[in-house]
């Protein structure tokens, strides 16, 4: 069986509960031809991708999902790219807030999704949720492990990718209640 790694981050900027965790959490522990992974990261920069690459480099998966909070969508959406760039408006959970520094000196300025992103959003739509295309995954901890996992695995049969998730209800407006996050993260996954 094919192996998934999805991961979610733990709460940031003062709110005391993630949507992406939560739902990764929930997620079942096969989801059609794949055995499913999930990883806490935290919300920092360097050390949440850094996290990511070693639970990967021990299992070896074939796909690698990060998920994490975009607080002002309303809609379930799979990032199409990412970009060479750390520019944070706010702390993160490290107290550290980098401004206009690359991810990888020299790298390329952005690195596309090597998920079926499409096929994804096709997928959440068909199950009666809200799904989207987003075209930048911010430049906070989110877009620095979609860069860096695209970077790391970029020519190889590795696949991977982000997806961003609305608030909790009890989180504010625009929101999504936990369950259709849960249904949507396995629609995606189903789309592989
Ligand atoms: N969302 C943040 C980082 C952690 C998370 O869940 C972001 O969009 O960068």
């Amino acid at each position: 069986m094919k192996k998934l790694l999805i991961t979610g981050f733990d709460p940031f900027g003062g709110e005391s509960v993630n949507p992406s965790w939560e739902a990764v959490k929930l997620l079942p522990d096969q989801i059609g031809g794949y055995e499913i992974h999930k990883l806490q990261i935290p919300t920092v920069f360097g050390l949440a991708p850094r996290t990511v690459l070693e639970k990967a480099a021990e299992i070896q998966p074939d796909v690698i999902i990060s998920v994490g909070q975009a607080g002002t969508r309303a809609a379930v959406t799979p990032e199409r790219i990412g970009i060479n760039i750390r520019d944070a408006r706010i702390a993160d959970n490290a107290g550290i807030s980098p401004k206009d520094e690359f991810i990888v000196p020299g790298g390329p300025d952005g690195l596309f999704s090597t998920l079926p992103v499409k096929a994804m959003i096709a997928a959440i739509q068909a199950a009666g949720l809200p799904g989207a295309v987003s075209n930048t995954a911010g430049t906070f901890v989110c877009n620095d492990v979609l860069y860096s996992l695209l970077h790391h695995y970029a020519g190889t049969h590795v696949r991977c990718g982000f997806i961003h998730v609305p608030w909790l209800p009890q989180q504010g407006t625009p929101s999504l209640p936990l369950e259709d996050t849960v249904k949507a993260l396995e629609a995606a996954v189903s789309a592989l």
